[in-house]
């Protein structure tokens, strides 16, 4: 999800596949042209299990939970008999299903999710104030529950956009694409979310985006509306997040079925992995950003005869992440600033870029992309209005400060609730986000992972064979 700046401009960036990776447990079933998945069969990437080297190190005995998935997985072997052949041995490592379903508590029982990538930085004395600071405080980010966790996030994350990129097809509805992307989420997730409090522990870390072209940021599906179907000419990008604990693993891609957009989609992707390798312990924002503009304004796409120059969107920006909060406050911009701010040991950021043949600017777009609480929201609202009341209270219960949208509330059986919703937004309470675009007949992409500085390395928990 896209930080948008106040005045004038932000960026984001992520990084391009860094072959020194090979923690990746998915199957290895990409690198398949675009559009190729539409000949594949639904069960296409179950089979191959025992060839691939999933290091998730419980090769030992199989635990009940194993032997639960191994149940539901029979049903599946029947379904496809050559693949039942090699999944008939008692101790095969469970597998993830098609579409992805199995919770990875279930894939990875001792809890050892695969590392995401790490970049060491370059050696540097850091004294700094702010690292002495740092220093003399607990750092919750060496507690191996906190890794843990926002590891297994990245998994899901991977497991789901596997899903995605190989499945999403010009002719399916926009709506169909984000309720697959969330109810594998929530199923890998282990928790449906839908008890209060449930949703507090883990879900969705934001709306899923689904934006189209000149479409660049925070549009999702709202329930009732004309279904928007995919096209063979479209670029569509895919931002959703992870959330475990409050904290949030942000990350997203785009995805186009012409090859026409090749270059629009490798100079994001090279801006954004430009980001990610600038950043470190005491870099500079502004030095984080003029990289990632370099590298995107180096890039050319020509679309049905004419040439575009790929332009950084000026007034959209990356950001770091603190718990319960997808924007920390501070600001990564895709053009270069005069900002001295530092980036810190602890912090973890989301690098997104996003790059854009149009104006390379956003305006807000009608409708409504989600709702978050104000973070400094008093607990108790001055309204008087019952159903905002009501409404708060849902909302402290089942997202806290996590935005959300009208599906996601519409799915706890919420009913009614705009009236309340436009109270608490003009209260102050609740702050309502717009989908974002550039101008009709542009077209935009998006690249974003999330990374963690730690004291010698950064990990870049995102990080998958696909980006
Ligand atoms: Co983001």
């Amino acid at each position: 999800m896209g930080a948008r700046a106040p005045e004038s401009d932000e960026s984001r960036h992520d990084g391009h596949g860094d072959s020194s990776r090979h923690e990746e447990p998915i199957p290895a079933c990409d690198g398949k042209p675009r559009g190729s998945h539409q000949s594949q069969d639904g069960d296409g990437c179950l089979g191959n299990g025992e060839d691939d080297d999933e290091s998730d190190g419980d090769d030992g005995e199989v635990s009940p939970a194993l032997a639960d998935v191994g149940a539901t997985q029979k049903k599946r072997r029947k379904r496809n008999k050559k693949k039942s052949k090699k999944k008939s041995k008692a101790n095969a490592p469970a597998e993830q299903s098609w579409p992805p379903r199995i919770p990875v508590d279930q894939l990875f029982p001792a809890g050892n999710y695969p590392k995401g990538e790490v970049q060491e930085y370059k050696a540097t004395a850091r004294t700094t104030a702010a690292e002495l600071r740092y220093n003399s405080r607990q750092k919750y980010w060496e507690d191996e529950t906190f890794l843990s966790n926002y590891r297994k996030a990245a998994e899901i994350h991977r497991q789901t956009r596997r899903w995605v990129r190989e499945t999403a097809t010009p002719g399916q509805s926009l709506h169909d694409i984000a309720a697959g992307i969330e109810d594998s989420v929530r199923a890998l997730l282990d928790n449906a979310g839908l008890e209060p409090g449930d949703g507090l522990k883990s879900g969705m870390g934001f709306p899923t985006g689904l934006c189209l072209n000149h479409q660049v940021a925070h549009y999702t599906p709202n329930p009732g509306q004309k279904p928007v179907v995919l096209q063979q000419q479209d670029v569509l990008t895919v931002d959703f997040g992870v959330h475990i604990n409050g904290w949030i693993l942000d990350s997203a891609f785009t995805m186009a079925f012409d090859p026409t957009y090749d270059n629009l989609l490798a100079a994001v992707r090279d801006a954004t992995n430009t980001g990610v390798r600038t950043a470190g312990v005491d870099v500079r924002i502004s030095d984080v950003s003029a990289a990632i503009q370099e590298v995107m304004e180096s890039y050319e796409v020509e679309i049905r005869g004419k040439t575009y120059r790929v332009k950084p969107i000026r007034n959209l920006s990356g950001h770091n992440i603190k718990q319960n909060r997808i924007h920390g406050g501070k600001s990564i911009p895709f053009v270069k600033t005069r900002d001295q701010t530092k980036m810190e040991e602890g912090e973890v950021f989301a690098i997104e870029t996003f790059g854009s043949t149009g104006r390379g600017y956003i305006v807000d777009d009608v409708g409504v992309y989600g709702y978050g609480l104000n973070h400094d929201a008093p607990l108790n609202v001055p309204v008087s209005m019952a159903s905002a009341k009501r409404l708060h209270k849902t909302i402290r219960e089942n997202f806290g400060t996590i935005v959300f949208c009208r599906r996601y509330l519409e799915r706890l059986g919420v009913e009614k609730y705009l009236a309340g919703m436009n109270c608490l937004i003009q209260n102050g309470v609740v702050e309502e986000y717009e989908p974002l675009m550039d101008i009709k007949g542009s077209y935009s992409a998006q690249f974003e992972h999330t990374f963690l500085l730690r004291e010698t390395h950064k990990e870049i928990f995102s990080r998958g064979d696909d980006y």
